[in-house]
């Protein structure tokens, strides 16, 4: 007899773990163990044919389009950044989500800037998405490769403006700096190997259709509550 296949999902510590928990419980899926509160990097889950490895955000879509993983969640952010290539992207779960922005020191006067078309130094995490964008403005950016506190550089002078994600706007108002130009809006999104897809349909669909469907409940009551 063969052995029952292992479905392994890969999360990310934080705001991707604690977002996705009730999705997954919806699923009926309960880890074993807190990973917050835990070295161990393979969480077993209630179901013994499940299991969650715990990575590094940036990390996450690389785990599935290798197979290391067959689900994944990650952010929208980090999926523009590694291309997506090898993924499929079936549902946006609508969690943890925040903005891209481009922000700037508040005495910078960026319209001023851009319309001048003055060569920018821009330092951020998010090359890929910094660049398309400044292309898109037709402006010429000097990129700056930071791999966090990104808050740090346009008040030491490193850059004029950042590229980095803001949620409440309380750390970019905290270092005296202010959102100039939004980006896109981000949320985290479910991801899947195809390969795996195709060789465990039969327990990786009901997952992936339980999943998406907890996603649109919590959305839809998000958005009632919001219009009250
Ligand atoms: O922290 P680590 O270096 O390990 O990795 P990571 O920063 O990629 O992971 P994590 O857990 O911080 O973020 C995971 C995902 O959460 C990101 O890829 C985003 O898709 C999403 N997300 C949602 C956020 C935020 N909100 C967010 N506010 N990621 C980061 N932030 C940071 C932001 O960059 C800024 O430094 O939080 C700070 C701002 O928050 P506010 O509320 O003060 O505006
Ligand atoms: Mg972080």
């Amino acid at each position: 007899m063969t052995p029952a296949p292992i479905i392994t999902i890969a999360l990310s510590k934080g705001r991707i773990y604690d977002d996705t928990l009730p999705l997954l419980a919806q699923a009926g899926l309960v880890p074993a163990i807190d990973p917050e509160r835990s070295r161990k990097l393979i969480i077993p889950t209630n179901r013994p044919d499940v299991r969650l490895v715990i990575v590094r955000a940036t990390d996450v879509p690389t785990y599935v389009q290798f197979g290391g993983a067959d689900l994944g969640v990650a952010g929208k952010d980090v999926l523009d950044e590694h291309g997506g290539d090898g993924l499929y992207q079936p549902v946006d779960l609508d969690i943890a989500r925040c903005r891209m922005v481009v922000a700037a020191r508040s005495d910078f006067d960026y319209p001023a800037a851009v319309a001048q078309r003055r060569r920018l130094r821009a330092a951020t995490k998010f090359e890929r998405t910094a660049r398309e964008h400044f292309a898109a403005k037709g402006l010429h950016v000097d990129l700056i490769k930071l791999y966090g506190s990104m808050e740090l550089a346009p008040l030491t002078g490193l850059a004029d403006v950042i590229v980095d994600l803001v949620d409440t706007g309380n750390t970019l108002k905290a270092n005296n700096l202010v959102a100039v130009e939004e980006i896109s809006l981000v949320s985290a999104r479910l991801i899947v190997n195809p390969a795996a897809l195709r060789l465990k349909r039969a327990l990786l669909r009901p997952l992936i259709d339980t999943v998406a469907q907890a996603a649109a409940t919590a959305r839809a009551r998000r958005l009632e509550a919001a219009h009250g």
